[in-house]
């Protein structure tokens, strides 16, 4: 059985008042059926997961550094956020990708980094609108799978997201049968390299997920989640999303 994992990226969003909002979504869900992740920027993982100790909200981190420790001035490693409190981290978002430039090498080091620390790592793949354009779509998600997921990887803790880059804060919403299409497409080439233990890693949709579209997302073949950005930030909305999986 494939877990099911609403994953909320507050990007860089949030100040210490907005811990509030985590708490207040953790209260709304005190024997949750599904699993629920809070990603806030850096600086308030330490003060989520003391928020939300006793409360079935887990905490993880944005990004960590593929190395575990020394001179790389702004960054963090996978064990600093195991510190801090994280059980998972995002890897590869697109923002991550088109603003430092991270290649899918990177995204696979950084993978292996976050697993040997204990981290479920949640790693990121999706196509601009000229490659849809184009009619590269699932040669391009391919292409960042085979790049972004080592060899070997522990798929319990596992999590691939597909976010169109186009669809991300736009409020453009692919349609159901994109959706399905590139999820089923994700799915057998997961299995195809790692075999059937690729059925159980929980595949999110990601890119302007509201309450108003969750529902029909969910029921969308091979859907099993979502990475949630703006909707995230608020306990009204994101609860919202959270009841519809
Ligand atoms: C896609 C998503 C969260 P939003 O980046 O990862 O953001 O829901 O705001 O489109």
């Amino acid at each position: 059985m494939t877990r099911k994992l609403a994953a909320g990226n507050w990007k860089m969003n949030g100040v210490k008042a907005s811990l509030a909002e985590a708490k207040t979504l953790a209260d709304m869900f005190p024997t949750p059926t599904i699993d629920i992740l809070l990603c806030p920027p850096a600086t308030l993982v330490t003060a989520m997961a003391d928020v939300l100790t006793g409360t079935k909200v887990s905490v993880g981190g944005q990004d960590c550094h593929m190395n575990t420790s020394g001179a790389h001035t702004g960054d963090v490693s996978a064990q600093m956020l195991v510190d801090a409190g994280a059980d998972y981290v995002i890897l590869g978002h697109s923002e991550r990708r088109a603003d430092h430039g991270e290649t899918d090498a990177i995204v696979a080091a950084k993978t292996v980094a976050a697993l040997e620390a204990g981290l479920t790592a949640i790693v990121c793949v999706g196509e601009t609108l000229a490659q849809r354009e184009a009619g590269e779509t699932l040669d391009v998600i391919r292409a960042q799978l085979a790049g972004s997921l080592p060899d070997g990887i522990d798929l319990s803790r596992l999590v691939v997201a597909y976010e169109p880059v186009w669809a991300i804060g736009t409020g453009k919403v692919p349609t159901l049968e994109q959706i399905g299409e590139v999820h089923d497409d994700m799915r057998a080439t997961l299995t195809a390299r790692f075999g059937g233990g690729a059925d159980t890693v929980p595949l999110l949709y990601g890119g302007s997920v509201k309450p108003s579209n969750a529902a029909e997302i969910f029921a969308t073949s091979n859907v099993d989640g979502a990475l949630v950005g703006g909707a995230s930030l608020k306990a009204a909305d994101f609860s919202g999303i959270v009841s519809a999986l």
